[in-house]
């Protein structure tokens, strides 16, 4: 996937959250702003046979795995054209035939789950390969070490990546993690691992196809750490916890702005107009779509 591409993705990705962001209806929702360069590197590298697992800041990665936004938005709002019937929201968002095999709300409840998908792949010879994309938060969690050690000691086609943001809603990574780097979980596991600026798209892009490639070959599970930045609360529901000093550090960050000017003005701005359009539909047909009844909750009870 080019450069401009990455971009395109990502200004999907946010044109999008901006305008949910805005709506008094919009429900309880985990942005990926400051994240989409990890979403969008990595959906650059999966094809459509293979499949993506995320955790509940779920919106930027759904959409760079290449679902349709207007469903994306109409689950989002709780309206029957989702995927899920509007029945899953952010939390639970999934749809398997696209290759997303969804987002899970519990922190680090995707990567056992993960590592089920591989499995499933490795027994039934399929080609592809499962990516899981779980925060930092998840790093100390007994799940994802379990998961390391099952995926080493079977050779499971999957690739880990932790979008490390450094903070697990209002709690400092440095406050709950040992270890600086989180790649370095996988290395006693003898797992390929890699960190990398997770601001930088092609540069995600680039070492997630390093890693894919590897696993493509055969050689078993690989860890991605993507050093990334969260721009806004952790919630749509959640006070802001950091001073104004680090959200304007952050700031300067934005892997938008930073793609944006490698690329220049002249290619950026048509791409956001673009981008702008193509949000701007989604929501007009996810609005046109029907809410989830009370008799359909029922049903998926
Ligand atoms: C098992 C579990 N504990 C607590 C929560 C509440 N919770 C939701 S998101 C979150 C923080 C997760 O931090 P991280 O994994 O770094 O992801 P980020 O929010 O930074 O994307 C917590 C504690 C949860 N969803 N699941
Ligand atoms: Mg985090």
């Amino acid at each position: 996937m080019s450069d401009a591409a990455l971009l395109r993705t990502m200004l999907l990705c946010r044109a999008v959250e901006a305008r949910l962001a805005a709506r008094p209806d919009c429900g309880f929702q985990l942005f990926s702003a400051g994240e989409e360069a990890v979403a969008a590197g990595l959906c650059a590298v999966l094809g459509p046979g293979d499949q993506l697992l995320c955790s509940g800041r779920s919106i930027a990665p759904a959409l760079a795995r290449g679902l349709d936004p207007a469903a994306v938005v109409a689950e989002l709002l709780g309206r029957t054209g989702g995927p899920c019937r509007g029945r899953a929201g952010r939390g639970h968002l999934a749809q398997p035939s696209a290759g997303f095999f969804g987002a899970h709300a519990v922190v680090a409840g995707n990567l056992s789950i993960a590592a089920g998908v591989a499995l499933a792949f490795q027994a039934a010879a399929r080609p592809g390969i499962v990516a899981v994309l779980f925060g930092d938060g998840a790093a100390g969690a007994g799940a994802l070490h379990e998961t390391l050690n099952i995926a080493a000691l079977w050779q499971l086609p999957l690739l880990f990546v932790c979008s490390n943001n450094g903070w697990s809603i209002s709690t400092p990574a440095a406050a709950h993690l040992a270890p600086a780097r989180v790649a370095d979980l996988a290395r006693p596991f003898g797992i390929p691992a890699a960190t990398v600026d997770g601001t930088d798209a092609p540069a995600v892009r680039d070492a997630a196809a390093a890693l894919a490639a590897g696993i493509r070959a055969g050689g078993g599970p690989a860890f991605l750490e993507a050093v990334s930045v969260r721009l806004g609360p952790h919630s749509t529901s959640a006070r802001e916890s950091r001073t104004r000093a680090d959200l304007a550090a952050l700031a300067a960050r934005d892997p938008i702005a930073r793609l944006s000017a490698a690329l220049g003005e002249a290619l950026a701005a048509p791409l956001r107009a673009a981008a702008d359009a193509a949000a701007d539909a989604a929501f007009r047909t996810a609005e046109a779509s029907p809410p989830a009844t009370a008799d359909e909750l029922d049903d998926a009870a």
